[in-house]
């Protein structure tokens, strides 16, 4: 072949795809080491979508069914697995995404309409991992750099994420079940032993990375490990009273209301009668103690022993009829989560204070004084503080 000089041949054409598959022959981008990155990344990320709707679900009841509210601790468990499990999704996903990321490069970019919906589908699902991913670090970071309302967004792209998931699952099952059920040596063509020992190298590297991060979060709710949760935001044990805070008082704006000698706990709404009660006639009510979590969506959990009245017994001084949904209200004047909204199993729980103290000394103002709600089994964006109202709903 006549080999022409080079002026001639013009500006340089993209790579055919022989050559571009030519470049990277090493087993860090092949089918096995994807896979098995696909396997955990698949795991982690249904992990996820699961603990994921458990919480949102116990924020927003979805009207024909109340979340039980024992076991007391369980929130804290599942929260706890889709934190941490999320960030330690993260060195699997940056290495799937690498070891991938020449089928980003092959030509030509769509050969089929087959193909553009699989390309297509490949793209929800890593703009979906990645999304999530980085949402929610921001999110337990206390960072909001973006326009839209964290939870709403976090909550639908799951949707779009967990069915671009399903999808590829069933697409890519036959490469994924190779790799698991064949050895290396048998597999078709076999890998050379180099090829293994290359790979396993750089999946035991993501997995100490991941174990890595695990033992420096972890502590934030296993309590054992809270020394070494040095990338954890919030620690249990640090904090008035050794209890992390979200909201302070003076961010909440309620420091003078929440001294003001003025202040009543009234239940109200659809009640038989209203009651206006103040701290000491609180106080002179049974007293109880419970040792219950608060366990806030952002992962972190801390253990306290609460001691109070029973929401019950003070709903009932009202005349409250058993099966009616109470909403608890702060003296905060504004935001999100100045109420919540309390079910009857909830409610009923013996377990379920109005707590005037914590860890045998009255609240610290930051932690809601004069009284505030901590119940079993349920997020921490729900125990509310500085509470002043209780309204019956029909
Ligand atoms: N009124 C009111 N109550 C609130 C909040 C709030 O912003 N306002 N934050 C909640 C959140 S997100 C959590 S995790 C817990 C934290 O309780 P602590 O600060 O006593 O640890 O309080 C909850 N109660
Ligand atoms: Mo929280």
């Amino acid at each position: 072949m006549v080999r022409r000089p080079a002026l001639l041949n013009g500006p340089a054409r993209p790579p055919g795809p022989a050559a571009l598959q030519r470049r990277f022959t090493s087993p860090l981008h092949g089918e096995r080491t994807a896979s098995w990155l696909g396997i955990w990344l698949g795991a982690a990320f249904t992990t996820a979508f699961v603990t994921g709707l458990i919480s949102h679900f116990m924020q927003h009841p979805p009207g024909w069914a109340d979340w039980p509210p024992r076991p007391a601790g369980l929130y804290r468990v599942t929260q706890g697995l889709h934190v941490i499990g999320g960030l330690a999704a993260v060195p699997p996903l940056l290495a799937k995404l690498w070891t991938v990321y020449p089928e980003l490069l092959r030509w030509p970019p769509v050969r089929s309409a087959g193909h553009a919906l699989t390309r297509a589908l490949t793209f929800a699902l890593v703009a979906g991992a990645l999304f999530q991913v980085l949402t929610g670090v921001l999110n337990i970071a206390y960072w909001y750099p973006f326009p839209f309302f964290f939870p709403t967004a976090h909550y639908w792209t799951s949707y779009v994420l967990a069915g671009a998931m399903l999808v590829h699952l069933a697409h890519q099952w036959p490469k994924a079940r190779r790799t698991v059920m064949t050895r290396p040596r048998d597999a078709v063509p076999a890998e050379p032993p180099a090829d293994t020992t290359a790979r396993r190298a750089f999946l035991a590297t993501v997995t100490a990375a991941a174990g890595a991060v695990t033992l420096t979060t972890a502590g934030e709710t296993f309590t054992p490990l809270a020394r070494l949760a040095v990338l954890a935001p919030r620690r249990p044990g640090n904090g008035p009273q050794r209890l992390p805070v979200n909201k302070s008082a003076v961010a909440a704006g309620v420091t003078a209301a929440a001294r003001d000698p003025r202040w009543r706990l009234t239940v109200t709404g659809d009640v038989d009668h209203e009651v206006a009660l103040t701290l000491a006639d609180l106080h002179a009510m049974p007293a109880h103690r419970a040792r219950l979590p608060i366990a806030c969506v952002e992962g972190w959990s801390a253990e306290a022993t609460w001691h109070g009245v029973r929401l019950r017994d003070v709903l009932r001084l009202a005349g409250t009829p058993d099966d009616a949904r109470v909403r608890v209200e702060s003296l905060e004047p504004a935001g999100p989560y100045r109420t919540s909204l309390v079910a009857p199993p909830h409610w009923h729980d013996p377990l379920t204070l109005l707590a005037y103290g914590v860890n045998g000394a009255p609240l610290h103002p930051d932690h809601g004084h004069p009284c505030r709600l901590i119940a079993p089994n349920r997020p921490g964006v729900m125990q509310t503080k500085w509470v002043h109202r209780l309204v019956v709903l029909p």
